[in-house]
């Protein structure tokens, strides 16, 4: 057998490679160049050959694709490059002010551009079709797909490599002599409309549930642990991104040039995608999608715009959890009829009172809504809603549905008026609502169960502790037995506590005592988060941990402190400094650290004291290159003392910082009489540091 195992080798390798051209050609272009008997032909072949060499089976062979064996649960993967979310825009208004955001954003940057309200800018787009499906991103180490994983949170998600593999229209190796050392694909995985029916079809005559929506029958089939099943459920990707890459062949001047760059590597592209100009060429863009969308092949809820150059999206940035340059344009929400059965009140985290529409089953958007929300009192008598009446129920993607209108002439006579309770209707405590505020308050605190409940469910949330299976019906059972007060007894459960508790056995309280365990090990950001301080949301969390680097120092700084942190402001500050001044707060942190709970602690990121702050309030223009520092260290200098930088002269500047070949800034510093400064003079200034 020696003798020809070069050959063997060889033919392994024509086969591989000629079943995936195949099926890029099938799945992917849609074109099939050879019968399905000649394809399976050549797949049996290789089965044949690879049972014959075990020796020479490869990961990324076509027969790899399946087969696999059933996982026990899905490891973690973190994303090197957090994969974000997009902001929305429902009206074209929005869209405008995103335009004008992204203008302002370049003017300001671009050099030679000086005046922003000239307007110069007509910013170029590509304009793509958002897919109704998962994102996922894919790894290719040296060409060959590695690993996958679903978006999770954005920072961590989960590995589904397996499944990933079943779906034929993702390349396991890519086509080229010369692939990328690193290249991680994002995008989307769906599942196609004929698809969906035809699995539908399946499933009724099994006599088991339908899917609801493609999205969901894409969700239900990528979330197996079997990759068996998911290779029996046909699913698609998409591809509209990267990630992590180290590759100097990647074109990195447009986001066109990149997809069709990911293209030419076999990934399915949006053949809808479009380079458009300016506002107009985006809503145009989306009158011609939305025209289509149901004759498109898959489900969308909208369309995507990005500023097309990559130096121009870099420059933008990102905001919070988003990036500045894209913004997803959603279709209009859905809307159906229904009737309003009765208005219960649900009480939130912080007590806040929600009257929440208690609604006849109706089909909307995809999905049974049974609940709606009311939002507040106010919203309840602005819209005049009545508990008996026939409502208008809306739902935009995954946002929460709620009830848009009453439809009057289907009212009856013994329609209810609601009004909201004056007592929390979980603890009694008296509601108030303060002024200037649209909601009314239980003042029950924590010695409310439902705000302790919510309080608990929110700490072991999957972007705060992350304690897996600790589930509503669970903590219901734990607060109401009085088991669990404060999240610190999350910490001192056993197993036998847990398994006395209706719907436990053995095997879920040892999986979540041993959950809660391993929570244990976690970051400051997603403690303070935890914590569920009032205005403190995941991004907030995020910024304290970074600049204050340890929970003391977030328990004992005061309003002044914390306003010099980004993006803190008198608001939240006050409700962070309200927060550690109740004592039973800072006792459950200290129980917490108590019972085990650690994450490493820095010394912060300094930020100028106010004081020390001599240059707030003046903006600095750089140009040209100074003799011993770079734009980045002048940049940090200038903010750390409380000043700003930035990109185009005007009458506003205070000071333009000028070294070797300036540009037309310096031209424009002397016509305006802005004060000019070298590299000493900028030190000097700094005072030496
Ligand atoms: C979808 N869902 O089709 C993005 N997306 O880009 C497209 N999502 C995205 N782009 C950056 N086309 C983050 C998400």
């Amino acid at each position: 057998m020696n003798e020809n195992i070069e050959e063997i080798k060889q033919r392994l390798q024509q086969l591989r490679s000629d079943i995936e051209h195949h099926n890029y050609r099938y799945y992917v272009l849609d074109q099939p160049s050879i019968p399905d008997a000649e394809y399976d032909k050549l797949f049996r072949e290789l089965q044949q050959l690879e049972q014959d060499y075990p020796q020479l089976i490869a990961a990324d062979s076509p027969t790899q694709r399946v087969g696999a064996a059933p996982l026990k649960t899905f490891a973690q993967i973190t994303h090197v490059i957090p994969m974000l979310s997009l902001s929305n825009a429902f009206e074209d208004d929005e869209v405008e002010a995103f335009d004008r955001r992204v203008r302002a954003g370049l003017a300001l940057e671009a050099a030679g551009v000086a005046w922003i309200d000239s307007d110069p800018l007509t910013v170029e787009y590509n304009a793509e079709p958002k897919f109704d499906g998962l994102a996922v991103s894919l790894r290719y180490e040296n060409g060959v797909f590695k690993t996958g994983a679903t978006r999770g949170d954005g920072y961590t998600g989960e590995d589904i490599t397996l499944n990933l593999k079943t779906i034929r229209s993702i390349p396991l190796k890519l086509p080229v002599n010369n692939p990328p050392a690193l290249l991680e694909v994002r995008g989307e995985v769906l599942m196609l409309k004929k698809d969906f029916q035809r699995l539908n079809q399946q499933q009724s005559a099994k006599g088991e549930k339908e899917f609801a929506n493609p999205r969901n029958a894409a969700a239900g089939s990528l979330r197996q642990l079997d990759p068996n099943i998911t290779a029996r459920r046909r699913l698609a990707f998409f591809a509209y991104g990267i990630g992590d890459s180290q590759d100097t062949c990647l074109p990195k001047a447009t986001h066109s040039d990149l997809m069709a760059y990911l293209s030419s590597l076999h990934f399915p592209i949006a053949k809808e995608s479009q380079v458009v100009m300016g506002l107009k060429g985006l809503l145009e863009y989306y009158q011609v999608i939305a025209a289509k969308r149901e004759n498109l092949p898959y489900d969308i809820d909208g369309v995507v715009y990005k500023v097309n150059a990559i130096a121009q999206q870099e420059q933008l940035g990102f905001v919070s959890r988003a990036p500045r340059f894209a913004i997803a344009h959603k279709f209009p929400a859905q809307e159906a009829m229904t009737k309003l059965l009765d208005i219960d009140v649900q009480v939130g985290r912080t007590g806040a009172l929600t009257p929440v529409a208690r609604l006849q089953p109706v089909f909307v958007g995809g999905v049974t809504v049974t609940n709606a929300t009311l939002h507040n009192a106010d919203e309840v008598e602005r819209k005049d809603v009545r508990i008996g009446d026939t409502v208008i129920v809306r739902r935009a993607g995954d946002v929460i549905p709620e009830v848009v209108s009453v439809v009057p002439e289907k009212r009856s006579p013994d329609a209810l008026v609601f009004t909201m309770p004056s007592h929390c209707p979980v603890c009694g405590a008296k509601a108030v609502r303060l002024p200037g505020e649209t909601v009314s308050r239980c003042t029950g605190g924590l010695f409310c169960p439902a705000q302790r409940k919510q309080a608990i469910l929110h700490f072991a949330s999957r972007r705060a502790m992350d304690i897996d299976g600790l589930g509503e019906k669970l903590v219901d059972q734990l607060v109401d037995q009085t088991i669990v007060r404060t999240p610190a007894d999350l910490y001192r459960l056993g197993i036998a506590a847990l398994a006395n508790l209706e719907r436990m056995a053995d095997k879920s309280a040892n999986n979540i005592v041993k959950a809660i365990e391993n929570s244990k090990q976690t970051t400051l950001a997603r403690f303070i988060y935890a914590l569920g301080i009032r205005n403190v949301g995941e991004a907030t969390a995020k910024d304290l941990a970074v600049h204050l680097g340890s929970m003391d120092r977030l328990m004992t700084a005061d309003s002044e402190r914390l306003q010099q942190i980004p993006d803190v402001g008198p608001v939240v500050a006050q409700s962070i400094v309200d927060f550690f001044a109740e004592t039973h707060n800072c006792e459950v942190v200290e129980q917490l650290r108590a019972c085990g709970v650690n994450w490493n602690e820095h010394d912060g990121k300094p930020v100028a004291a106010a004081n020390t702050a001599p240059l707030q309030g003046k903006t600095f223009v750089l140009t040209g290159t100074l003799p011993h520092m770079s734009r980045e260290e002048v940049k940090e200098k200038i903010e750390a003392q409380g000043g700003k930088v930035s990109g185009s002269v005007s009458s506003k500047t205070d000071y333009v910082v000028v070294g070797t070949d300036p540009g037309s800034k310096y031209d424009k510093a002397v016509s305006l009489g802005v004060a000019i400064l070298d590299e000493d003079g900028l030190l000097t200034l700094l005072g030496g540091s």
